[in-house]
C-alpha cells in the first residue's frame, strides 16, 4: 500500500469510530494528510503505527458537575479531561466554559494542543478540557461554585507533574482563582504547577494574560518579514472581543499597527481610528467583566459603527486574524477574503478556518499562519509559569517577555524549516503539523510501544 492509502485507511478508521465528532476528525484530517511526505521518508513511523496510537487518547474523563444556582435549584453540568498524549511532558492544555462545549470539542482542542505543545519546544504534552457550563449571565456565587464542584472531580486527574489546566474560552483570572483554591483545599498542597493562568498574587506569570495575543503579534510580524513588510502601518480585522483579542490588540498598538474591527455572535464594530488607546483597551476588558458585556456598548462608548449579523472578514484590510472560535471563517467569508485581495490571515483561535475555507485560501495564495503555531504563545507562558512555580521564584516582565519572543521566532523557524524540508514550499500549516508530530514521534518511539 502506498504511504498515501496507508494515510486514508487510518483517517477512515477515525471518521468510522468516531463519526460523531466532526471537529476532531476534520483537526485530525488536517494534520494526518499533511503528514504523507514525512512518512514517505520514514517508513519505521508506519511500521510502529504512530498515527493510530497518536489519536488515541491516552485518558478521557467524562464527569458530573452538580451545582446549587442562587435560586436554590440543583443544576448539572458535564465536564470533561481528555489526556491525549504525555510523550514529551505532563498534561496542558486550558479549561473551555461555553454551553457548546461537547467530546468533540474537548477532543480537537486537545489533538491540536498536543502539536502546540510541541512546537513551543517545552516539556509539556496535550490536553483540554471543560464544561457546557457558560459563565455568562451567572452570579459570581453560582461561578464559585459552580468551578468548586468542577474541581473536586478534576483534582483526582491533575497535577504539576500529571496534568495542568489552564483557562480558555469562558475561563480567566476569577475562574482559575477559584479553581486553584479549591484544588489547593482538597490536596492540602500549594502544588502551584497544577493549574496556570493563576493571578501573580498566587504564583501566577507576569505576562500570561497578555501572552496569547503578544505571540500571534511576534508571529504575524516573522510572517510579514518574510515579504519584506513589517506590521507597523498595517490595518488588520480582529474577530472576537475577548482574551486572545485583547492581548492582539495592544501589542499590534505598541508596534505601530491599526486593529479596526472586533466580533462577537452579534455581529461586529468598524473603528477606523484603530483599536488603540488605554480607554479602548480597558474597555475591552471591562466588557468581558461585566455579565451582560456587549460589543454594542463599544460602538456607543466610542462612536463607530456596529454592523449587525455580520462578521469582519468583508473589511479590505491588510491582515485577518481570526481571535474568536473554531470554524469561524468559511467558504464564503475566504471568497470575500480573496476578492479584497488580502494576503495575510493569521489564526489567533484554535481551528478558526474551515476545512473548504483553508483550501480556497490556499489556492488563492493567500498565506496562512496556522493557530497552533501563532497562538501557542499563551501555552508557552503557562509553560514558564509551572517553571517559575516549581524554582519557586518570579521572572520580571521584561524576562518573560524576551523569552516569549524567542519561542514564538523559534516556533517560526522550525514551520517554516519543516514545510521547506518535505516540499511544501512555503506553507507554514504544513510545516506546523510536521514539525509538531516529529517531536512527539521520536518522543514516543525512545519511550516504547504506548
Ligand atoms: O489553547 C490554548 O493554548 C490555551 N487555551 C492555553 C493553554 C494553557 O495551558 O495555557
Amino acid at each position: 500500500m502506498n504511504t498515501k492509502d496507508y494515510v486514508i485507511k487510518v483517517i477512515d478508521k477515525i471518521k468510522t469510530r468516531d463519526n460523531n465528532e466532526p471537529e476532531f476528525i476534520q483537526a485530525v484530517e488536517e494534520v494526518y494528510t499533511s503528514l504523507i511526505p514525512v512518512l514517505e521518508q520514514r517508513p519505521d513511523l508506519i511500521k510502529d503505527n504512530i498515527l493510530e496510537r497518536l489519536s488515541e487518547p491516552e485518558r478521557m474523563i467524562i464527569f458530573k458537575v452538580p451545582w446549587v444556582d442562587d435560586a436554590g435549584n440543583i443544576q448539572v453540568n458535564r465536564g470533561f479531561r481528555v489526556q491525549f498524549n504525555s510523550a514529551i511532558g505532563p498534561y496542558k492544555g486550558g479549561l473551555r466554559f461555553a454551553e457548546n462545549v461537547n467530546l468533540s470539542i474537548v477532543k480537537f482542542l486537545a489533538f491540536e494542543q498536543i502539536f502546540k505543545n510541541s512546537l513551543t519546544g517545552l516539556p509539556i504534552g496535550g490536553g483540554k478540557g471543560g464544561s457546557d457550563f457558560s459563565p455568562l449571565n451567572k452570579s459570581d456565587a453560582e461561578i464559585k461554585r459552580f468551578t468548586q464542584s468542577f474541581m473536586l472531580e478534576l483534582s483526582r486527574h491533575i497535577g504539576g507533574d500529571i496534568d495542568s489546566p489552564a483557562g480558555d474560552i469562558g475561563v480567566g483570572a476569577r475562574e482559575i482563582g477559584y479553581l486553584f483554591g479549591h484544588y489547593k483545599r482538597i490536596k492540602n498542597s500549594y502544588d502551584a504547577a497544577g493549574v496556570t493562568g493563576k493571578s501573580v498574587a498566587i504564583s501566577g506569570s507576569i505576562l500570561r494574560p497578555e501572552a496569547t495575543g503578544y505571540g500571534i503579534a511576534y508571529f504575524a510580524q516573522e510572517v510579514l518579514h518574510e515579504f519584506n513588510e513589517d506590521i507597523k502601518g498595517k490595518t488588520i480585522a480582529v474577530s472576537g472581543f475577548g482574551n486572545v483579542c485583547w492581548g492582539f490588540c495592544k501589542k499590534a498598538a505598541a508596534l505601530g499597527a491599526k486593529v479596526v474591527t472586533l466580533s462577537s455572535e452579534h455581529g461586529y464594530i468598524y473603528d477606523p481610528e484603530g483599536v488603540n488607546t488605554e480607554a479602548k483597551l480597558n474597555y475591552l476588558l471591562k466588557m468581558r467583566a461585566d455579565i451582560n458585556g456587549d460589543l454594542r456598548d463599544y460602538a456607543k462608548e466610542f462612536n463607530c459603527e456596529f454592523f449587525s449579523n455580520e462578521k469582519p472578514w468583508v473589511r479590505k484590510v491588510d491582515l485577518i486574524v481570526p481571535c474568536a472560535t473554531q470554524n469561524e471563517l468559511n467558504l464564503d467569508d475566504a471568497k470575500a477574503i480573496v476578492n479584497n485581495k488580502v494576503k495575510f490571515v493569521i489564526e489567533g483561535s484554535n481551528m478558526p478556518i474551515t476545512k473548504e475555507a483553508m483550501e480556497y485560501l490556499k489556492t488563492h495564495d493567500v498565506i496562512v499562519g496556522p493557530g497552533k503555531a501563532a497562538n501557542a504563545g499563551g501555552v508557552s507562558v503557562s509553560a514558564l509559569e509551572m517553571s517559575q512555580n516549581v524554582i519557586r521564584y518570579s521572572w520580571t516582565s521584561e524576562e518573560v517577555d524576551q523569552k516569549l519572543a524567542g519561542i514564538m521566532k523559534n516556533i517560526y523557524l522550525s514551520c517554516k524549516q519543516a514545510a521547506q524540508e518535505y516540499g511544501y514550499g512555503y506553507d507554514l500549516v504544513a510545516g506546523a503539523n510536521i514539525s509538531g508530530f516529529l517531536r512527539v514521534a521520536e518522543a514516543m518511539k525512545i519511550q516504547g510501544d504506548y
